[in-house]
């Protein structure tokens, strides 16, 4: 019997977030290896040898970056695509994604949800209140109203169906949610609208479910 495939990495990481929504859209069967960064499991290390998560492993390969996951596993296993067929859909969909990882993640994963969620329980640090005000008051505002901009509209952020730019963003968003909080109506409606709809579809529920269940684990209540 085929073994099945390795998905290495903690929940709590937006970026193995990001990766486990792509499989579940997919369908995809695969063991999760709740392993944090810089870990010295032997496999994970021959995936990832810089020592980040996520890390994949099937019985082909072995590597690591979630952007990479995500191409191997649109080229790899069959079943619904996240990449929308038009060059220019296509690329919108991309630069979506790299918008949720690199502007989206420092905000929302940074300074809200590790220094509130993670800080104290993982870090064994406090937290940094400063951090998180300037997320809520300053960094989230700006965000929101470029978003509402994108989904104004809409009922996708590309073309009239889920693509990987709903997932990184919608993926991220999700942080301010496990904190107990929505996006401002008054500056978003659209949005806010937007979102409920995506947590609500399959592929975030399940993903959701399983946040939940592992902030439980971590002494954090979400109301998700
Ligand atoms: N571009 C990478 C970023 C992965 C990443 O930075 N993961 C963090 C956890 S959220 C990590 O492993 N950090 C540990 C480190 O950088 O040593 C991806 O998309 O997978």
């Amino acid at each position: 019997m085929m073994n099945k495939p390795t998905l290495y990495g903690i929940f709590a990481s937006p970026y193995v977030r990001k990766t486990c929504l792509v499989l579940a859209y997919k369908g995809i069967v695969y063991e999760h290896l709740q392993l944090p960064p810089q870990n010295d499991d032997p496999g994970f290390r021959e995936a990832s040898p810089l020592g980040k998560i996520p890390a994949w492993r099937d019985e082909h390969t072995a590597f690591s970056d979630s952007s990479v996951i995500i191409q191997y596993l649109e080229r790899f296993y069959p079943g619904p695509s996240l990449l929308p067929e038009s060059p220019g859909g296509f690329a919108r969909a991309l630069w979506f994604e790299e918008y949720a990882d690199s502007k989206l993640v420092p905000i929302f994963g940074g300074h809200l949800f590790a220094e509130e969620v993670l800080a104290e329980r993982i870090f064994k640090r406090p937290a940094l209140q400063s951090d998180i005000d300037k997320a809520l008051n300053e960094e989230i505002p700006v965000v929101a109203t470029f978003l509402e901009s994108q989904i104004k509209g809409r009922q996708f952020l590309v073309g009239d169906s889920l693509t990987l730019a709903d997932i990184a963003v919608g993926g991220v968003l999700l942080l301010l949610y496990h904190t107990g909080r929505t996006i401002d109506r008054g500056i978003a409606p659209e949005l806010a609208s937007y979102l409920e709809r995506l947590y609500q579809s399959e592929t975030f529920a399940g993903v959701i479910r399983s946040d939940v269940a592992g902030l439980q684990q971590l002494g954090w209540e979400s109301p998700m």
